[in-house]
């Protein structure tokens, strides 16, 4: 087999001995690492999988009937469009840089690492979901999801091996060391921690933490180091998958437990349903968990990476004029004294948040279409957004105690906030009990409308995993 066969790319890795020979060493551990952590139970099963094969429109029709460890997991950038420059902070204008420059190497090295910790600490968190598939339809796309985050995963190895030399090595060693949950080599970052054992989970981490993959990595294609720009653009381009998978996911549920729930006056399990509370309770958990995704509210390194031109704003090119940014304050809620006030901090420094802004404003047009499916079932219930202070764990609000208004209370009355606002130990049995298999193909479990569409050019009745 071919190089280009085995390991489909755009980097010239046949005429680079170095890289081909570091790739090729780590090849057999990711696969290793991959049937050990990997999807659990279907990995000799033919599933109706798309491969990437090259960056133009084409290279995406390659859908085929594959077993998950042949998946051809490739390396591609998004080609350069012209003459690109650094496109903010304090080098702006300058030429991008191809190759890593010294002063720069550990924050770049940390950015890379974080972002590809994430993707195989998503596969672990989701790899005994198979079993518990609503429809074949489904199991398929958490495949998809899954190698494609594996490949996300190549994308940020390629960018070690070439660029980091052997530190570059053994951080691409330590991503397959690291566990989900584990505690003495947990993931880095707390929400690719928390389990994933039920399909609304499921739904609710593509939906609202893939999401922050989508803005994060957005930020990362604004970068000055071209390949790591490249690398972001093309991964976007998968994720705009995976953002799909969740959000018609819940929608899908949203749209059948309000059916139950007119069709039972109210009590939508007695007829098999996911009561609308628990699918408020399971957003409001994940919302929370990504919104500490995004980092602390005030932050050097945030400031740092964008004065190095490594990670810009949500739309940097497209939405701004101005790209220094060295004036300019955000106000922002800190807790000083028991009480909570505006601190006005400057621009920069408030990077994470802008983007957690943005990344909220996102979201909410999605609560609004499902909000609409509810009222269109004539029932009275409204989906929202938790607090952005409600149980956070990372920035100015960890450590202190706010309800899901926002306001500081007691630990006491937190406790109380945590019991109504997050699913309970029987709000998890509850959805765990519905999770059964469903194989037949066309069919769907009950607590799930069916998909109003197939994958590629086929119906949702295709057989998308062969059992
Ligand atoms: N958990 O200045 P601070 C995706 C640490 S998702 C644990 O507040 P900074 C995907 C932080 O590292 C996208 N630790 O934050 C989705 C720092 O540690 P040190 C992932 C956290 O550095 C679904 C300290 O707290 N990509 O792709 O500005 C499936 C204070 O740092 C957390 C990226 O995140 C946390 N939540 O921002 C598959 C992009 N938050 O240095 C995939 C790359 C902060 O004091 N990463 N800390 O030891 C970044 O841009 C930044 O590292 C962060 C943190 C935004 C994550
Ligand atoms: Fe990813
Ligand atoms: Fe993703």
């Amino acid at each position: 087999m071919s190089l280009h066969d085995q390991i489909p790319n755009n980097v010239d890795l046949s005429h680079d001995r170095r890289l081909q020979k570091a790739l090729e060493s780590w090849q057999p551990k990711f696969l290793d690492w991959w049937r050990e952590m990997g999807p659990e139970g279907f990995q000799e099963k033919d599933v109706y999988l798309r491969t990437a094969v090259s960056v133009d429109k084409n290279g995406w029709a390659d859908y085929n009937y594959v077993k998950m460890p042949d998946y051809r997991w490739g390396i591609f950038l998004t080609p350069e469009e012209g003459e690109r420059k650094v496109g903010f902070g304090d080098m702006v204008n300058t030429d991008s840089f191809d190759e890593v420059p010294g002063e720069f190497r550990n924050s770049l090295r940390r950015l890379i690492v974080t972002q590809g910790d994430t993707e195989p600490g998503s596969v672990e968190q989701q790899r005994t979901l198979g079993s518990c598939a609503p429809s074949l339809y489904d199991m398929r796309n958490l495949f998809q999801v899954n190698v494609e985050e594996g490949r996300h995963l190549w994308a940020m190895v390629y960018l070690l091996h070439r660029f980091f030399g052997r530190d570059g090595r053994d951080e691409a060693d330590d991503m397959l060391e690291r566990r989900s949950g584990n505690a003495d080599k947990p993931r880095i970052l707390e929400a690719f921690n928390q389990p994933i054992d039920d399909w609304l989970s499921f739904f609710c981490f593509t939906m609202f933490v893939d999401r922050d993959g989508k803005f994060q990595l957005a930020t990362l294609a604004e970068s000055g180091f071209s390949p790591m720009r490249r690398s972001c653009r093309f991964m976007l381009t998968e994720e705009a998958h995976h953002l799909y998978v969740g959000d018609t996911g819940i929608q899908r549920v949203v749209k059948r437990s309000a059916e139950l729930t007119r069709e039972s006056g109210g009590d939508p399990y007695s007829l098999g349903g996911i009561p609308l509370e628990i699918v408020q309770k399971y957003i409001n958990y994940w919302v929370t968990y990504a919104m500490d995704l995004f980092g602390g509210e005030i932050s050097s390194n945030a400031a740092d990476f964008f004065a190095a031109g490594l990670k810009g704003r949500y739309n940097e090119a497209k939405k701004y004029t101005e790209h220094e940014v060295n004036s300019g304050e955000y106000e922002i809620p800190v807790v000083e004294g028991g009480k909570i006030v505006n601190r006005k901090v400057p621009m920069r420094n408030a990077m994470n948040e802008l983007l957690r802004d943005e990344y909220l404003a996102d979201s909410v047009s999605a609560l609004k279409r499902w909000n609409k499916i509810i009222a269109d079932e004539g029932v009275d219930f409204e989906l929202t957004q938790p607090n952005k202070r409600f149980h956070r764990h990372q920035g100015q609000y960890a450590g202190h105690f706010f309800n899901n208004d926002g306001d500081l209370v007691s630990e006491d009355e937190y406790k109380a906030c945590v019991a109504a606002a997050l699913p309970t130990k029987e709000d998890r049995d509850l959805v765990k009990s519905l999770m059964q298999q469903v194989t037949e193909p066309g069919k769907v479990a009950n607590w799930i409308a069916p998909p109003k569409k197939g994958i590629g050019d086929k119906d949702t009745d295709f057989e998308y995993v062969k059992l």
